[in-house]
């Protein structure tokens, strides 16, 4: 019995990544670093879940960490540039330059007309969350989701199971009543990691990933009907 969806945000509910790209390369200008990530390389980088994390798995990669100024300091330095280019991504969906998915937000209306729970389980920042649903879905946005956990009440972040763990504990419901919305495989693992059925939504940036053990791989969720989920879902339960 389905009685909860719990989706991701970026590459789920919109296409965010370009805009978050954008803001990256925006806030690295802004502190005078001659970094500056295009596609393809973003495209790899995403196999690090979360900006911070992002950031500092670059830097190392680059392999001129300064040393010198000790860990502390790295780590501010860090936060500074998360927090400029959070700031920018922020201006960037308010300016509508992030949309919605085809079919998502169709499907969280019937869904919650239906009785169904939704939940946000995600590792981006809970500031990028409200811009990006409060212009979708109004400034009582939130009113429209029993659970939302982020990158602030997570701190693992996917591929670890923790935020989908932490989800189900506050929804009060098993793995096996819910069923979770995705687009990346590090977004596929953390959910079957905490037992989820999983619909995958593949993007430009996760296309060539691998999703083992989902239960569907989609282009979209355009066109795609509360029974649709609800027949995929009760197929897992039997294949269990
Ligand atoms: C995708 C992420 C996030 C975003 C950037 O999150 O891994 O890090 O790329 O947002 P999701 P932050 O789990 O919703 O797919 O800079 O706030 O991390
Ligand atoms: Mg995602």
């Amino acid at each position: 019995m389905l009685k909860a969806l719990i989706l991701d945000v970026d590459g789920t509910l919109a296409d965010t990544e370009l805009a978050h790209l954008a803001a990256f390369n925006h806030a690295f200008a802004e502190v005078g670093l001659d970094w500056h990530w295009d596609v393809p390389l973003y495209t790899r980088l995403l196999e690090v879940s979360g900006g911070k994390e992002r950031i500092r798995a670059y830097w190392e990669s680059r392999g001129d960490l300064p040393q010198a100024i000790g860990t502390d300091a790295i780590g501010q330095t860090i936060v500074r540039i998360h927090d400029i280019k959070t700031a920018a991504y922020e201006r960037a969906v308010q300016d509508g330059q992030v949309q919605m998915r085809p079919g998502v937000l169709p499907l969280l209306s019937v869904a919650a007309d239906a009785g169904l729970a939704l939940a946000i389980a995600t590792t981006t920042s809970p500031v990028n969350i409200a811009s990006l649903l409060r212009r979708a879905l109004g400034a009582d946005w939130r009113s429209r989701f029993a659970v939302i956990e982020d990158a602030s009440t997570a701190p693992r972040k996917k591929p670890d199971p923790m935020v989908y763990q932490q989800t189900l504990t506050r929804l009060g419901l098993p793995a096996h009543n819910c069923l979770a919305l995705e687009d990346s495989a590090n977004g596929l693992k953390a959910a079957l990691g905490a037992g989820l059925p999983t619909v995958i939504t593949t993007n430009a940036f996760t296309a060539h990933q691998t999703f083992d053990g989902a239960l569907r791989v989609l282009p979209s969720l355009d066109g795609i009907s509360l029974p649709q989920l609800r027949a995929w879902h009760a197929q897992c339960a039997v294949t269990a």
